[in-house]
């Protein structure tokens, strides 16, 4: 396919409530829109780098250098019309995944189009009621956490995540254990805890807890391992899980039982099924993270929760859980018992109102090819 135009937009969208991980607390989110036009259709991307290099090394900034200076660039002089090809060529470059996401996104979406059929079509999916969670930030008391956790349950959702921090652990844990006994309830700690905290996690082992994601840094994979041996609770990892390689050499080392699939921070969507593929045959679970996503990314990330290996509740839930106006109409919601059903139109099957992203974007530009 002749790609003849690719639009990129930068906008700010207001949480409807602050967002805080062991890391930071954020009260609007930064991203990239990107719009790839060929044949009279449009493909639609997200980058879900965010404003500061807090949970991954890139942000907004960077993606945006690296789009518009690189990525962009080398699809008209090289005529890149397939996302397989588009992920080949984009390899050449080191790191920059949630830039080259975000436009290899674009692509897929505009082959569902061309093809008239939903993105999880196309990917294979066999899942249709997508099993919705829900990640709560740290709060400032427990009483505000207990009372956040009750109305995501008044709404339907099945499975609660908590972030954690030293300081911010056991005792959350032990709050929502004791006020909703039953619930599906994991941890994220987003790398806040080094091999000297083993103790303090061992604690968490009480808590008949889901998983515990990403207790220590992205690149100390050999201290999960060794921890993972101390803890009956399963460990998943997130930011360590950067490519197909590393997720091999998690899994072969006992650094985690389970996977966190984002796509943005593995590159893409050819990237992100080399790891489901092989955990599927391995016989590790995966499920799918979320970046906060405005409901385009949000979109995206449900087509890709239809692939069979998608065994445990995803970071995804409906708009309302992150902005008082989506980007999308109609909006993404809750269908069924703690589920969100995949869209069934074509592309990533939603659609976005240009007037609310006009409004949300402080930056635009726009390419063509010469
Ligand atoms: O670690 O999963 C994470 C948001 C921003 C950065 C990191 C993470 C998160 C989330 C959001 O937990 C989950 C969602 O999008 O619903
Ligand atoms: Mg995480």
């Amino acid at each position: 396919m002749k790609i003849e135009r690719i639009e990129m937009a930068h906008l700010m969208l207001p949480y409807v409530h602050f967002f805080e991980t062991s890391f930071s607390r954020e009260y609007e989110r930064s991203f990239i829109l990107l719009k790839v036009f060929a044949e009279g259709l449009c493909g639609w991307g997200e980058v879900v780098a965010e404003r500061a290099p807090l949970y991954s090394a890139e942000t907004t900034e960077t993606a945006w250098h690296v789009l518009k200076d690189f990525l962009i660039p080398m699809v008209f002089k090289e005529d890149i019309g397939e996302p397989e090809d588009f992920y080949r060529a984009a390899g050449r470059f080191r790191g920059h995944p949630m830039a080259k996401s975000g436009l290899e996104l674009a692509f897929w979406d505009l082959r569902a189009r061309r093809a008239g059929v939903p993105l999880w079509k196309l990917y294979g999916g066999t899942q249709m009621d997508i099993a919705a969670g829900v990640s709560c930030g740290i709060e400032d008391t427990l009483p505000e956490l207990q009372k956040m956790v009750a109305r995501y349950l008044d709404q339907g959702y099945r499975r609660i995540k908590l972030k954690i921090k030293p300081g911010w652990d056991v005792d959350a844990c032990r709050a929502i254990r004791e006020e909703f006994p039953g619930i599906l309830l994991q941890v994220d700690a987003n790398g806040a805890y080094s091999p000297a905290d083993a103790d303090q996690l061992k604690k968490l082992d009480g808590f008949d807890l889901l998983l515990i994601e990403q207790p220590f840094r992205p690149y100390d994979l050999w201290d999960h391992s060794r921890l993972q041996k101390q803890l009956k609770t399963p460990l998943c990892l997130d930011e360590s899980i950067l490519s197909e390689e590393t997720a091999r050499a998690a899994v072969e080392m006992g650094a985690c039982r389970i996977i966190n699939i984002k796509v943005g921070r593995v590159g893409g969507v050819v990237e992100m099924r080399k790891i489901h593929d092989d955990c599927r045959s391995r016989g590790v679970p995966v499920w799918c993270g979320g970046m906060l996503e405005s409901g385009i990314g949000r979109a995206h990330n449900l087509h890709i929760a239809t692939l069979p290996n998608f065994k445990l509740p995803n970071d995804l839930s409906a708009s309302s859980r992150y902005y008082k106006e989506d980007l999308i109409d109609p909006p993404i919601e809750l269908s069924g018992p703690g589920t969100i059903r995949v869209p069934m139109d074509p592309g990533i099957g939603v659609f976005p109102v240009e007037e609310r992203i006009r409004r949300a974007t402080v930056r635009q530009e726009v390419f063509r090819a010469d």
